[in-house]
């Protein structure tokens, strides 16, 4: 494979691009109009529409778009991409009947990702992460979350959180680091929670976050994890950090999780199956994106909706997410993720493209530079062979063809764009 640095510049003029509804955010050019947008020094210069080009961009070498649909690149806020091996086995029993909390019980779970992980060198983490990354990427996504929580000591929630910060580099490709430290009790642990939280906030946390390893810190606030007081505890300690919170809240009970979390001012809470009318106020009033994870909640045959239509009365912005991980949601594809957030939560398709990119960029803390096209952002968007965005959420586990640009760079030509020097 190339390098990311090998890959063809992307400056020049972009011409002949139907922009995707609500895909800029300072843009006069109408939604369909004949656009173009001009990318310099791997950000975009200018867009709008092409009648309103300014005549010193008209002699640019041109990349001829031939009436592709235009999006942001698509932003993933919620993964779980490194870790060691897989847990097929648990597929099996879930479909003898086991349920999410009885797998765990059994010695299943993230404990058991969390021993193949510690198994596994940074090398060899790496190794497996990288060709899931590229598969996610190739549904046009620029930029990434990826959280630790497989590791569950210093040494192995470090490991992985280092390959995180290799994979964004050699890919190309922005990674929001998240440390979900408080993830699961690891055994050794046993009965002692509470020293386990001691050393999330005393010893892991500061030192990692002095590595510059650590963009945000979550925790999984569960009957079959931490509590809210211990949640609660790692909050203070990433409040003490300077660092931003995002919680896996309500996801299979009420634990009053979101409210806790917005009044830390999180970025997101997420999954939400059980978000109650006080988690959605105190979400809004705070700010704090919801991100749906349709991927967990048919893996796990779920019935408990999330509160959508409450979500969508209060104003509370919603995010799509793959959730990638190998117990719950083990899928590398967000686009088929727009399709079920439509399908299974009954998303519009709007709702549900603004939730893999304004949104989504917005969980991540990348509003400024994600998620939507204007100029001053780096480029990173997607052309799409297609007549209409609604195409995006409708085709099932089929690749569109498409172009994308990441980090100013053509990362992945689907069909041959003419490239004319003009
Ligand atoms: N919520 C999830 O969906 C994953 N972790 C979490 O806090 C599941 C992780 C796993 O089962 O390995
Ligand atoms: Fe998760």
């Amino acid at each position: 494979m190339k390098c990311f640095h090998e890959l063809p510049s992307a400056d020049g003029l972009w011409t002949g691009l139907r922009l995707a509804p609500d895909a800029a955010s300072d843009v006069p050019a109408a939604d369909g109009e004949d656009a173009a947008i001009v990318v310099d020094q791997g950000a975009i210069a200018w867009i709008g529409a092409r009648a309103a080009l300014p005549p010193a961009f008209a002699a640019l070498p041109s990349h001829d778009g031939r009436g592709a649909l235009v999006t942001a690149g698509l932003v993933d806020c919620h993964t779980h991409l490194v870790y060691g091996g897989q847990r097929a086995n648990e597929f099996a029993m879930r479909l003898a009947g086991a349920s999410y909390e009885e797998v765990a019980a059994a010695g299943g779970g993230i404990v058991s990702s969390v021993n193949a992980t510690r198994a596994a060198d940074e090398d060899t983490l790496y190794a497996q992460a990288a060709p899931r990354l590229v598969q996610l990427l190739a549904d046009g996504v620029c930029a990434i979350e990826i959280k630790s929580g497989y590791g569950l000591a210093f040494e192995h929630e470090r490991k992985q959180l280092r390959v995180a910060r290799r994979l964004g580099e050699d890919h190309g490709v922005t990674v929001r680091t998240t440390f979900l430290g408080a993830h699961a009790l690891p055994p050794e642990y046993a009965g002692r929670s509470g020293d386990y939280i001691a050393e999330v906030c005393d010893r892991m946390l500061p030192a990692l976050a002095d590595e510059g390893l650590v963009d945000a810190v979550d925790a999984f606030c569960e009957r079959i994890a931490f509590s809210l007081a211990e949640t609660e505890r790692v909050f203070q300690a990433a409040t003490r950090l300077g660092l931003p919170v995002k919680l896996h809240a309500e996801q299979l009970s009420d634990m009053g999780g979101a409210a806790l979390a917005a009044r830390y001012g999180a970025l997101s809470c997420d999954h939400l199956e059980h978000l109650s009318a006080e988690g959605i106020a105190a979400m809004h009033e705070a700010g704090t994106v919801a991100v749906l994870l349709p991927g967990a909640y048919y893996t796990l045959r779920d019935t408990q909706l999330p509160p959508i239509e409450a979500l969508r009365t209060a104003g509370v912005p919603m995010a799509v997410s793959t959730d990638h991980n190998p117990g719950t949601s083990p899928t590398l594809s967000l686009l088929l993720m727009v399709n079920m957030a439509c399908t299974l939560f009954r998303l519009t398709v709007p709702e549900a493209l603004a939730g893999v990119t304004r949104h989504a960029a917005r969980a991540l803390g990348l509003a400024d530079t994600h998620g939507t096209l204007a100029a001053g952002r780096p480029a990173n968007f997607v052309l799409w062979q297609l007549a209409d965005s609604a195409e995006l959420a409708y085709w099932l586990g089929q690749q569109a063809p498409r172009t994308i640009v990441r980090q100013g760079r053509i990362a992945s030509m689907a069909h041959a764009l003419e490239k004319s020097v003009g």
